[in-house]
């Protein structure tokens, strides 16, 4: 018998690496997806005769039964959440709704329709904020700075609560900010890679960016699913920080991304103070020792290795778009 596995969020970065990834380990793969005007299933659209798509939504609790009455999953991997820092301020009741109360919904269906199945819940460096202690463990406090990582440690607390209160097989992986070609265009290495992209295309001539001293652990978005679906194939639910350990500034960013086109980031990014939040989290560096000892994960892909392979796929990509550009402009 195949094993199967949920996923919310399958239509977001970690998704679609996710369904990949369990295809490949002979899983059948069923995706939670939300109702929308149009169709945004461009991450997974390698993937659709492969995936089964179950329509629903975190802010729906029938709708969570009925998938997992449908898909009859092992594991539930939970990705699904508002996950971009600054809209958790202008959105702040929405993002509480989704990321953290949406992780509610989500175990109570599971408490319900089935308590033995497996759950991975998507934690989050951003809860570590104001940090206390540098590298960060599981076991450093957490000081979260944004509507969004307090979200966050609201569901990663409920998922420690249903372990300990049900026995439920629950885990969180705190993953430090992890990127690649699928990233979402609005985060940080994304929008540079994109940018350097345009610039060296001759579309456009200046970056506003907000905040070059702030510093990440980043990784690579197809290392990290590999580490939650190791954490669900332990003996004991446990909680990991998945991490790179090694951190750099924004500004390093822009010089390896820029310096990968040949280009000086100088001459182009302009500071725009609208760009900066209200509270910043300055600094975040994980250790990921526990989850080399115990998981025997470890990251593949450099930080310099992974801004290259970001700035060359959104070159290739507007090669492959600028004449469909050009020919839908000359359309009548
Ligand atoms: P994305 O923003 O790329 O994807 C988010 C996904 O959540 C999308 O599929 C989105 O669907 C879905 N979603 C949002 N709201 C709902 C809802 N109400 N009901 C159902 N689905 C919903 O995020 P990532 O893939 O980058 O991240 C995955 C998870 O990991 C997130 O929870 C994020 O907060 C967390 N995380 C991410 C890190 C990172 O560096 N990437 C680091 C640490 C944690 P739609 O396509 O319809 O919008
Ligand atoms: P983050 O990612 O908030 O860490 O959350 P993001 O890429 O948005 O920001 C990283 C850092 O870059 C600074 N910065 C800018 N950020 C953006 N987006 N745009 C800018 O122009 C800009 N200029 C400077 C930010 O101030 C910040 O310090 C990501 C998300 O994926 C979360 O869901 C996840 O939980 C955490 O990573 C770990």
């Amino acid at each position: 018998m195949k094993r199967s596995a949920l996923i919310t969020g399958i239509t977001g970065q970690d998704g679609s690496y996710l369904a990949e990834f369990l295809l490949q380990a002979n899983y059948r793969v069923f995706g939670l997806v939300r109702r929308s005007s149009t169709i945004n299933f461009e991450r997974i659209a390698h993937l659709q005769d492969k995936v089964e798509l179950i329509p629903g939504d975190l802010l729906d609790p029938s709708s969570l039964m009925a998938a997992l009455e449908r898909s009859q999953p092992q594991e539930v991997y939970n990705l699904a959440s508002q996950s971009f820092v600054p809209t958790s301020w202008s959105q702040p009741v929405l993002t509480g709704e989704f990321t953290a109360l949406g992780v509610t919904r989500l175990l109570e269906a599971i408490r319900v329709v089935n308590p033995r199945i497996r759950f991975y819940q998507a934690s989050s460096s951003e809860m570590f904020g104001m940090v206390e202690e540098s590298p960060q463990t599981e076991r450093t406090r957490f000081y979260p700075r944004s509507p969004y990582g307090i979200a966050k440690l609201y569901g990663h607390w409920m998922t420690v609560n249903y372990r300990e209160s049900y026995g439920m097989f629950a885990c969180s992986g705190i993953l430090f900010n992890h990127e690649s070609p699928r990233r979402g265009i609005e985060f940080v290495t994304r929008k540079v890679s994109y940018a350097v992209a345009r610039i060296k295309s001759g579309l456009q001539d200046k970056l506003r960016m907000g905040n070059l001293e702030a510093e990440r652990d980043w990784g690579f978005a197809g290392d990290y699913v590999r580490a939650m679906w190791l954490m669900l194939q332990q003996e004991k639910p446990q909680d990991y920080v998945v991490a790179t350990g090694v951190a750099h500034s924004v500004r390093n960013v822009l010089e390896v991304a820029f310096g990968h086109a040949g280009l000086d980031y100088r001459e182009y990014v302009e500071i725009d103070p609208q760009l900066t939040r209200p509270a910043e989290v300055h600094r975040l560096r994980g250790d990921y020792s526990k989850a080399r000892r115990e998981l025997g994960w470890a990251p593949q892909v450099s930080f310099e290795e992974l801004i290259g392979i970001m700035v060359d796929s959104d070159l290739e990509l507007l090669a492959c778009t600028a004449p469909r550009l050009t020919v839908a402009a000359s359309l009548p």
